[in-house]
């Protein structure tokens, strides 16, 4: 039988936690008890540090063949109202201030457009690459992947060769969603299952090539569902190694037919909290975990940072899939991060997306 003394004493040593573990945490109550395990977790592998980055959102097209029902972002054609889609040449000149801001890193996920080929996703890059050749580019989740790898009839790993030799540096975590197929059918049944959202993973570690990982919950999702998730991906881990960090996305129910089911209703505070908390003790092989302000707001991603979380992103200054679906704020500077960080009573340290670090402001 489970009970808090056996799992401090297995968290103390860094011992494994089990899938039933797992699921017992989330039948507590006592958050309090959960974030101090997760916290003892946390400060063995990064004591008082709280990461972020400078970095910039780019969404290029919203226009996307799949039909995922918790997605307020997405539009079907072009012609739909709200469609937008940038052309690669139009995108410098949009983003060219926050370059000169001095952010280090693009972040680029968008629809899968029906009709534009490959070309346009690796222009897309090209470009970039060649009027900032500084800037990280962290680009495509799994999905849009296999979404390429349909439209060129290559493998995942020559899709993902030829978007390296067009810019590519990094993948971002996005698509993963819940990998149970009982939810996954029912939430975005086109999209990669996840085996295949997976398998495109293992081939970007074995490229070299750094990910992250993520987890959309909140919905029909159940926490047995939640936990099969975390399981699966430090299982992943294992194998290939590269996952960077985790980062467990709320669902926002607002201009969604998922949220309308759901007469809109969003996470709690409590749920939240104690997600990522469950996250920082499950995924014992993945170094970080995200506290995605973006999602949380910067205010319970603050509070997050005492129960297992030790990164907050980045600045992002421009992003539609949650500001789409009921998200607030769009953007932080610099300034606010370390504020919020310090408030917290952590040390705000600057990294690059592969957490090489750039500055600690002890
Ligand atoms: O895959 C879409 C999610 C993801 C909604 O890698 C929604 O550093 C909640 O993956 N409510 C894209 N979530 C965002 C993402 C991400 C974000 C920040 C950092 C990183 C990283 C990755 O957003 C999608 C989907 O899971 N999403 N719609 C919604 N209504």
């Amino acid at each position: 039988m489970t009970t808090w003394e056996h799992l401090r004493e297995k968290v103390n040593v860094g011992e494994r936690l089990t899938f039933d573990e797992g699921l017992w945490l989330f039948e507590q109550r006592d958050v309090i008890k959960i974030g101090k395990l997760a916290q003892t977790v946390r400060r063995r592998l990064h004591g008082d540090k709280v990461y972020f980055n400078k970095n910039r959102h780019i969404n290029p097209t919203n226009v996307c063949a799949f039909h995922c029902n918790f997605c307020s972002f997405a539009r079907t054609s072009d012609e739909e109202d709200g469609a937008y889609t940038y052309m690669p040449e139009q995108i410098p000149d949009r983003v060219r201030a926050a370059v000169d801001a001095g952010v280090r890193e693009f972040h680029i996920v968008g629809g899968l457009h029906p009709t534009l080929g490959f070309d346009y996703y690796l222009d897309v890059l090209r470009v970039l690459k060649r009027e900032f050749p500084h800037i990280h580019l962290k680009a495509f989740t799994a999905v849009e992947i296999d979404f390429f790898r349909e439209l060129t009839g290559l493998s995942h790993e020559e899709v993902l060769r030829q978007l390296v030799d067009a810019g590519l540096d990094s993948m971002p975590g996005g698509g993963a969603e819940i990998f149970h197929w009982d939810v996954r059918r029912k939430i975005c049944p086109e999209k990669a299952n996840m085996e295949t959202w997976l398998a495109v993973h293992d081939a970007a570690h074995r490229l070299g090539l750094k990910t992250n990982c993520t987890m959309l919950y909140g919905h029909i999702e159940k926490p047995e569902h939640r936990i099969h998730h975390m399981v699966a991906l430090r299982e992943q881990q294992d194998k290939s190694g590269g996952f960077q960090t985790f980062i467990a996305l709320a669902f926002h129910p607002e201009e969604n037919n998922l949220g309308r089911k759901l007469n809109r209703q969003w996470t709690t505070g409590v749920d939240d909290i104690k997600t990522l908390a469950i996250s920082r003790l499950m995924l014992d092989n993945i170094s970080n975990i995200k506290a995605y302000w973006v999602m949380l707001t910067p205010q319970l991603a603050q509070v997050a940072l005492s129960f297992g979380a030790n990164d907050m992103d980045g600045t992002i200054i421009e992003e539609h899939i949650y500001q789409d679906a009921g998200a607030k704020k769009q953007a932080m500077t610099v300034e606010e991060l370390k504020a919020f960080i310090r408030a917290a009573g952590y040390t705000p340290v600057e990294r690059d997306t592969v957490y090489n670090e750039i500055e600690v402001f002890a």
